[in-house]
């Protein structure tokens, strides 16, 4: 069994968070979301996942079922309009990978537990983002 994702952690670390931004947002909203510290919360209830990411500025809420696709609606990230995207979430090894299909070619993301912090890949067209 993989390590389990869940608890309460916040961000010490955020690398190229804007080029992972630059595909989705426009300049504006990139520069109130460098400046934020996100915080994960990550619940689990049977096989059912929950992930919260958190900040002053705004949330973002997931649920998902491991290994059943679910359509993503990615209200509050990208722009002004209601944009979804197809995602799926499985187990690869000890890594919890997201692919998220839709308008953005090669969009997803990948999170993992390493030295007790949890890690995340964020990758958009050719840009990956890195935070703990
Ligand atoms: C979610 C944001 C930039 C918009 C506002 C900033 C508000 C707080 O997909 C993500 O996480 C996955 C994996 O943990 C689970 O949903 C990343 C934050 C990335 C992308 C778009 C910035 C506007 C940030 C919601």
């Amino acid at each position: 069994m993989p390590v389990s994702l869940c608890g309460t952690w916040d961000m010490i670390s955020n690398v190229n968070f804007e080029g992972y931004m630059i595909a989705l947002i426009s300049p504006y909203l990139r520069k109130i979301a460098l400046r934020l510290k996100l915080r994960k919360v990550i619940e689990q209830r049977g096989d059912q996942y929950i992930i919260k990411t958190v900040s002053a500025f705004r949330n973002y809420t997931i649920s998902f079922r491991v290994g059943q696709e679910f359509v993503e609606y990615t209200q509050g990230l990208d722009n002004r309009h209601v944009k979804s995207v197809q995602s799926l979430v499985t187990w690869e090894g000890n890594k919890l990978v997201c692919e998220q299909i839709g308008e953005k070619k090669n969009r997803g993301w990948t999170h993992w537990v390493e030295d007790d912090k949890l890690h995340l890949e964020l990758h958009c067209e050719g840009e990956i983002c890195k935070q703990v």
